[in-house]
């Protein structure tokens, strides 16, 4: 009986996998993540050899040139990994007009020509930061003389997830060597479910990551409109970072070459704002911080004890100071993110007739006012809130990550929150499948909306213990995928059945590996889906 049981299941599940598999050949719905709202048709079209970019309607000058370089890495993309495959000469991407793909042939194929992308953004002057505008219209058409997408954005960074999108529609065929577009015409109006949609990468303390390879995490981040960098620089290991107010705290690197100059901070923040990903810098006190003491040993509380940073001490109030004051001139994101958690509470914070619990709470308390006073919003993780959510500024966004229940809390006393509960988000732990990091739902057991809204989002860490250039990008991909479409895509459009995630999240795997991330299999099947 059981097995008669067993096996109907298998079967009916198989079939429901063919069924499924076939409606996304025919829609072609691979797009990662899915979309607000999507519709679209059954006519194939092939990229113009000159496909072009033009912005129109709009006073957008893209005087900074980001469309035209988020264009040139779209067509770099489509592109990519095919190149080798093909009889053409790969020389000569460029002319006056712009971008040509003369390494395809367009004789070969009877198919409608899209001629290029036409971009219209309605307001051209907005910079990246938390809460703007990321929504996208985007529609390719299949009738008329001459076909352009068009691309409606109120943001340039709109703009470019309408890129991101389109560039996964595009599929190249060995056969005929041309790019084409499956499925037209294509509607998509598109926005994301939350406004704050992080990756810690860059525990740069445990494991020092080469500026290329912090980049190369970054583009790979906005392939799936992941739009935070939490960048957790400092910790006890090693302090690899300049501060020319206090020039002797990067003696606490593991060596002179394992270090960030203040212009190679500069430099990942332009290239990630180029990409739509903003950089939320952390300095991890009052824990965490036995490094800061190899240039400034008085920053240790005693020669047996190096953290945490002593309360009783006005030289560290300064050094911190000085620390954000100078990330103020870099780091350009709203928020600024003062750690807070797994503090020692052994010692140390014990002085001006504080007991170790008030201690804690003045020197939090503290860091939060001197980082307020460079006009940033702040970001602690959730043992401050659990030890003295009351007395925290209001402005606090409080980051979960130890507790399953935390974030009910911390929006019912109406502070702001983003989720990172370890058992669901931490990449570290590799036993977490990329299903449970799929189910993890932001909003569980929060159903009044005013606290709703307090939920920012989340956020997948990569601690760096174990783990450096070597198998970064493996270990957060595909998971971090799987988390960057529960915060992308509304609820009642996110996949129901297992196996329609695991196929799209299959495809989206595939296409990581296309573009040269390492992203790791989701499991002992190869990829069984057609691209097309
Ligand atoms: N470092 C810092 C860490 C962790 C935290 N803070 C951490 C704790 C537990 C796990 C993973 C990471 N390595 N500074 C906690 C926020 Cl499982």
């Amino acid at each position: 009986m059981v097995g008669i049981y067993r096996s109907k299941r298998l079967f009916l599940g198989l079939l429901f996998g063919f069924v499924i598999s076939f409606s996304l050949r025919v829609h072609g719905q691979n797009i990662w993540p899915m979309p607000k709202m999507a519709s679209s048709g059954s006519s194939t079209l092939r990229l113009s050899r000159n496909f072009e970019l033009r912005t129109y309607r709009s006073n957008y000058l893209d005087s900074s040139g980001i469309l035209k370089e988020a264009f040139e890495r779209m067509v770099h993309l489509i592109t990519a990994g095919h190149t080798a495959k093909t009889d053409f000469p790969a020389s000569n991407v460029q002319d006056s007009a712009g971008i040509v793909l003369n390494k395809f042939d367009d004789t070969r194929t009877s198919l409608p020509v899209l001629a290029g992308i036409n971009i219209a953004i309605r307001s051209p002057n907005e910079t990246l930061n938390f809460g703007i505008d990321e929504s996208y219209y985007l529609h390719v058409p299949d009738t008329g003389s001459i076909l352009f997408a068009r691309i409606e954005a109120s943001t340039v960074f709109g703009a470019l997830h309408a890129i991101e999108t389109f560039s996964q529609l595009c599929y190249f065929n060995s056969t005929t060597k041309a790019l084409e577009l499956h499925s037209a015409p294509w509607t998509i109006y598109d926005l994301p479910r939350f406004p704050y949609r992080g990756l810690l990468i860059a525990d740069t303390s445990r494991h020092y990551l080469p500026v290329p390879e912090i980049k190369s995490v970054i583009d790979s981040m906005a392939y799936s409109k992941l739009n935070v960098l939490h960048w957790h620089i400092v910790d006890d290991q090693s302090f690899p970072f300049e501060v020319p107010s206090y020039r002797k705290l990067w003696k606490g690197a593991y060596s002179s070459s394992e270090r960030y100059t203040i212009d190679d901070a500069a430099d990942i923040v332009n290239y990630a704002e180029r990409r739509g990903v903003n950089v939320l810098a952390e300095i991890d006190v009052p824990g965490h911080t036995s490094s800061w003491g190899v240039g400034y040993p008085s920053l240790w509380p005693s020669n047996n004890c190096r953290n945490p940073l002593d309360v009783s001490n006005e030289f560290a109030f300064e050094v911190i100071d000085g620390i954000l004051s100078d990330f103020s001139k870099v780091f350009k994101f709203n928020f600024v993110h003062l750690g807070g958690d797994e503090v020692y509470m052994g010692k140390a914070l014990n002085d001006n007739n504080m007991t170790l619990s008030d201690g804690y709470r003045y020197f939090v308390l503290r860091v939060q006012n001197i980082a307020m006073s460079y006009g940033y919003d702040i970001i602690n993780w959730e043992e401050t809130f659990n030890n003295f959510g009351d007395k925290l500024s209001p402005k606090t966004v409080v980051h979960n990550w130890l507790g399953e229940r935390v974030a009910q809390k911390v929006v019912a006393a109406g502070l702001r929150c983003i989720v990172s509960n370890q058992n669901k988000w931490y990449l570290d732990h590799l036993d977490v499948s990329w299903q449970a990091f799929y189910d993890n739902e932001p909003l569980t057991d929060i159903s009044n909306p005013d606290q709703q809204k307090l939920i920012l989002g989340g956020e997948v860490c990569m601690w760096g213990e174990q783990i450096d250039m070597s198998n970064i990008q493996r270990t957060i991909w595909p998971r971090a995928a799987a988390a960057a479409e529960r915060l992308w895509t509304p609820l009642e459009k996110l996949a129901k059945h297992p196996i329609e995630v695991r196929m799209r999240l299959a495809h989206f795997r595939c296409l990581l590996n296309q573009r040269g991330v390492q992203a790791a299999p989701l499991d002992i099947f190869g990829r069984y889906i057609p691209q097309d």
